[in-house]
C-alpha cells in the first residue's frame, strides 16, 4: 500500500474496524472482549503502518543491542500515525474505552534498564526525523524476569510475554549460525517503529528456530547447556558461574552473526561495493554486548570475501562506532580467552591478530585488548578498531577521557564524543501525560511536538497564576489516578495530597536507594520521637534487582520491611507511607512519572553515566533532588540553582576517595548520631521482627564495613536538602513556578536532538 491508500484507510477507520471484528470473532466491536478489541486495533494499525512509507537512502544505521525496551506500542503507534484521538473516539462512541483496551496489551520483556529504553527511544527519533536505520536484538522469550514479592523478598519468575498475535512480524529470513562445528538456525522477526508523522523503519529481532520454552521449570531456572534450545530465552541470564559466562556470549555471538548476515545481505541486495560498506552501513554497537560484530565482519570479509586482513580490517573499523555506558568495572566485559575459544573458535585468529597489533604499537598494559591475565577487553577492541567512542552525558564523557578510558583518549583524542542522552516525547509526553500536554498545547500551540526547543515559551506564564493552577491542578489529577492504581495492584492504601517522592529504577549499591531508606528510617524515628513533618510523604520506589545480585535484594528487602513497618503504624502513617510495587517496568513508569512531585536521582557522583528517568520526570513537572552526576548535571545548568536541589560530594571528590582509597564508612557512622540511629535500625528488633536476620545483617554489615558506593559520605547532606526541599513543597507559588521552569527547559532532552547530533557527528546519513 502506498500514503494515498493509509489515508483513504483512516478515512474509513471506524468501517475498516467493524470489518475486522466481524472477520476476526464475527461479532461487533461494541460485543467483544477488552483482549480481542486489542487485536482488532493491533491489527488494524499493523495495516496502516505496513502502508507508511519506509525511509530509505544509501547509507543506513545498524544500532545493535542486546536490549530494546519498547514498552507496550498501541497508543504509542497510534499516536505517531496521528490517529489516536479519532480511534479514541470512535470507540467512545461504542462505548469502549481505550485506556482499558491498552491494558489488554502486555509489555515486550525485552530489556532491562536506561540502556535498553534508550536504544528504544532512538528508534522513535530515528524514525521520526526521517533516517534509515534499524534496530537489531534478540527476541527473548522470557525477557528479564518477572518481579514478585514473597515474605518481602524479590523472587522471579518467566515473564511470558510473546502472544500469537503480537507486533512482531515473522519473516522469511533465517541464518545458519556456526559456533565452531556447532550449528544453529536462527529466524527473523520484525516489529515496525513508526516515527511520529514520518516514515517506518524496523526493529529487527532474532530468535533461535529450536528454542524451547519448556526448558525453563521452576521460576528462572533451565539447563545453562543446552545451548541449541536456551538461547533466547532469557535476557542476562544468571551468570555467577561457568555456564552462565558461556551462555552470554553464545548469545551475543548469535546476535551478532545475525547482524553481521542481515548487513552483508542487503549489500548484496543492494549491489553495494563491499571494499566501500562504511559508505552505506553504520553500526552503533550499543555498549560491549555486540563488540563480537568487529571480530566477526572481519573474519567474514577475509574467508568469504577475498579481503586482505589489512583491508577488512580498514573496512571495518570506519564502519563501526561504540557508545559506552558506564565505568561500573562490572559492566566493561572482559571474557576469558578460553571461554571465548570454547564457544567461538572461529573469532579466535582474528582477535589474536587485532590484538597482535595494538601489542606491536603500544606497550601499555592498559590499552591492551588481551590482558596479561588472559581476557579479552571487549571495549578496548571497540575503541582501537572502531571510528568513534561517546559517552552519554557530558560529566560522563569528561571522566571517560580524564580517568576511565585517558589512556585511549591520549592515543585517539579524535574518536572521542559526547551524546547526551535523551527521551521520545511522543511517549513520555504527548502518551503518557495527555492531560499536560494539552495544556502546553493551549498555552504555546502545537509546535513543541516537533521541536522540542519550543517548550521555552512556557516560561511566559511563569507568572500567569491561572496556568500554574492548572498545571498543579493536573498534577493532582495524576496523583489521584496513581493512587487509585497503586490502591488496586498493590494493596497500599496512599494520600494524593501527600508529596509524591519517587525513585524508580534499576536496583544498584551506586543508586543508593539505600540512601532513600536511612532517610525514610531517620524521619520515622523522629515521627516515634514526637516531631510530626509538618507535610504528609508518600516514598515510592520501583526496582528489579539482578537475582545474582546478593546485596541488591537485601536493599530490597530493607525497603519491604520498612513498607511492612511504617504502613502498619497508626502514628506515623498519617505522615508518611511507603509503597514499592512489584514488577516495575515502562508501563508502571509511564504512571509513576506524570504523579511524581520529587524525582530521586541520588547516584554516587561519577558512578552514573546519565540517568534518563531524570528527563522523564522532569518533562512531566517533578522538580530533581540529586547528586551533580551523569545528565543532573545538565539538568542543573539548564534550570539554575533555584530549581533543582542538588546534594552530596562531586564526582572529583569522589574519584579522589577512590584512589587514595581513604573513605572509611565507619567513620561517618561513629561521627553521627543520626546515621548511627539510622543504620542501626536495620538490625533492631523491630525491623527483625518484620524481616530477615541474614538479609538484614548483611546489608547492615555491607553498610558499616565496606559500603563501597559511600552512601554514608552523603547521608546527612541528603536529609539536609531533603528537609529543605520539604519545606518549599508547602510554598505553592514557589514550587509551581519550579514545576513550569523544569518542564519549560526539558527540551534539550528530547531524543531527537540527541540523535540529530549523532546523525550530524557519527552517522552522517542523509
Ligand atoms: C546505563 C547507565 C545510565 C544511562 C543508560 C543509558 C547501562 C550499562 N548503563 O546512567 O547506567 O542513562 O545506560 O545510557 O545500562
Amino acid at each position: 500500500m502506498d500514503t494515498i491508500q493509509r489515508e483513504i484507510l483512516e478515512e474509513r477507520l471506524e468501517q475498516e474496524m467493524e470489518a475486522l471484528s466481524q472477520e476476526m470473532y464475527g461479532k461487533r466491536i461494541a460485543e467483544i472482549s477488552d483482549k480481542d478489541l486489542y487485536y482488532v486495533i493491533l491489527n488494524l494499525t499493523k495495516g496502516m503502518m505496513s502502508a507508511t512509507i519506509p525511509t530509505d537512502g544509501k547509507k543506513k544505521v545498524y544500532y545493535i543491542s542486546a536490549e530494546f525496551l519498547i514498552g507496550k506500542l498501541l497508543s504509542n503507534n497510534l499516536i505517531n500515525l496521528g490517529v489516536y484521538d479519532k480511534v479514541e473516539s470512535i470507540l467512545k462512541a461504542k462505548g469502549r474505552n481505550l485506556a482499558e483496551i491498552e491494558e489488554a496489551e502486555p509489555e515486550p520483556s525485552l530489556g532491562n534498564g536506561g540502556l535498553g529504553r534508550l536504544a528504544a527511544c532512538f528508534l522513535d527519533s530515528i524514525a521520526t526525523l526521517g533516517l534509515p536505520g534499524e534496530g537489531i536484538g534478540l527476541n527473548y522469550h522470557f525477557g528479564l524476569f518477572k518481579q514478585v514479592f514473597k515474605d518481602n523478598l524479590q523472587t522471579a519468575e518467566k515473564d511470558a510475554w510473546l502472544e500469537k498475535q503480537s507486533w512482531l512480524t515473522k519473516t522469511d529470513t533465517s541464518f545458519d549460525v556456526y559456533f565452531g562445528k556447532k550449528k544453529v538456525t536462527s529466524r527473523l522477526y520484525d516489529i515496525d517503529v513508526i516515527g511520529y508523522d514520518s516514515g517506518v523503519n524496523k526493529l529487527r529481532l532474532f530468535d533461535l528456530e529450536s528454542v524451547d520454552e519448556s526448558l525453563v521449570k521452576d521460576g528462572i531456572t533451565f539447563d545453562k547447556e543446552d545451548v541449541e534450545r536456551n538461547l533466547t530465552l532469557f535476557l542476562y541470564p544468571e551468570d555467577s558461574d561457568e555456564a552462565g559466562n558461556l551462555l552470554r556470549i553464545y548469545q551475543q555471538y548469535f546476535m551478532v552473526s545475525n547482524a553481521a548476515q542481515l548487513i552483508l545481505k542487503e549489500m548484496r541486495e543492494k549491489h553495494y561495493d563491499l571494499r566501500k560498506l562504511y559508505e552505506h552501513a553504520v553500526i552503533q554497537i550499543n555498549d560491549t554486548h555486540p563488540s563480537m560484530i568487529i571480530p566477526e565482519l572481519i573474519r567474514i570479509l577475509v574467508e568469504e570475501k577475498a579481503f586482505t586482513i589489512d583491508e577488512a580490517i580498514e573496512v571495518v573499523s570506519k564502519t563501526c562506532a561504540y557508545t559506552n555506558h558506564t565505568i561500573l568495572a562490572e559492566a566493561l566485559e572482559k571474557w576469558p580467552y578460553a571461554y571465548l575459544e570454547k564457544v567461538v573458535p572461529q573469532l579466535i585468529p582474528v582477535i589474536d591478530e587485532l590484538d597482535k597489533r595494538i601489542k606491536a604499537k603500544y606497550k601499555d598494559p592498559k590499552v591492551q585488548i588481551i590482558d596479561k591475565d588472559k581476557r579479552v577487553h571487549m571495549a578496548h577492541m571497540d575503541i582501537h578498531y572502531g571510528f568513534s567512542v561517546n559517552g552519554v552525558a557530558a560529566i560522563h564523557t569528561q571522566i571517560l577521557e580524564e580517568t576511565e578510558l585517558h589512556h585511549f583518549y591520549e592515543i585517539y583524542p579524535e574518536k572521542f564524543n559526547n551524546k547526551t542522552n535523551g527521551i521520545t516525547f511522543r511517549r513520555w509526553l504527548l502518551s503518557c501525560n495527555r492531560e499536560l500536554t494539552a495544556l502546553i498545547e493551549e498555552g504555546i500551540g502545537c509546535g513543541f511536538k516537533k521541536d522540542a526547543d519550543e517548550l521555552e515559551k512556557l516560561l511566559e506564564f511563569k507568572n500567569d497564576e491561572e496556568f500554574l493552577n492548572r498545571l498543579e491542578a493536573i498534577k493532582m489529577d495524576n496523583k489521584k489516578k496513581l493512587s487509585a492504581f497503586i490502591q488496586e495492584k498493590e494493596g497500599v492504601e496512599i494520600n494524593p495530597d501527600s508529596v509524591f517522592d519517587i525513585q524508580a529504577k534499576r536496583l544498584h549499591e551506586y543508586k543508593r536507594q539505600q540512601m532513600n531508606a536511612l532517610y525514610i528510617i531517620h524521619k520515622y524515628l523522629e515521627i516515634k520521637k514526637g516531631k510530626k513533618p509538618s507535610v504528609p510523604v508518600t516514598y515510592i520506589f520501583g526496582a528489579k534487582a539482578a537475582p545474582a545480585y546478593v546485596i541488591a535484594q537485601d536493599i530490597i528487602h530493607l525497603l519491604l520491611v520498612l513498607q511492612e513497618i511504617v504502613n502498619k503504624d497508626p502514628e506515623a502513617s498519617k505522615y508518611m507511607k511507603i509503597v514499592m510495587v512489584e514488577n516495575y517496568n515502562v508501563s508502571y513508569a509511564e504512571k509513576l512519572i506524570p504523579a511524581c512531585d520529587i524525582s530521586e536521582q541520588i547516584s554516587l557522583a561519577s558512578k552514573e553515566a546519565s540517568g534518563t528517568g531524570n528527563m522523564k520526570f522532569m518533562l512531566n513537572g517533578a522538580v530533581t533532588l540529586g547528586t551533580a552526576d551523569g545528565a543532573n548535571v545538565e539538568i542543573h545548568d539548564l534550570v539554575g540553582d533555584d530549581n533543582i536541589y542538588i546534594f552530596g560530594k562531586d564526582s572529583e571528590t569522589v574519584i579522589k576517595h577512590y584512589e587514595k582509597a581513604d573513605y572509611v564508612s565507619k567513620d561517618y557512622y561513629k561521627k553521627s548520631p543520626v546515621i548511627r540511629e539510622a543504620v542501626d535500625f536495620i538490625i533492631g528488633e523491630q525491623a527483625m521482627k518484620a524481616g530477615h536476620k541474614e538479609n538484614l545483617e548483611r546489608l547492615y554489615k555491607e553498610l558499616l564495613n565496606k559500603d563501597w558506593f559511600m552512601t554514608l559520605l552523603d547521608l546527612e547532606d541528603y536529609i539536609a536538602v531533603k528537609d529543605k526541599m520539604l519545606e518549599d513543597y508547602k510554598d505553592r507559588e514557589k514550587w509551581k513556578k519550579m514545576m513550569l521552569v523544569n518542564i519549560a527547559k526539558a527540551g534539550f532532552f528530547s531524543s531527537d536532538r540527541t540523535i540529530r547530533e549523532y546523525n550530524r557527528d557519527i552517522w552522517k546519513l542523509k
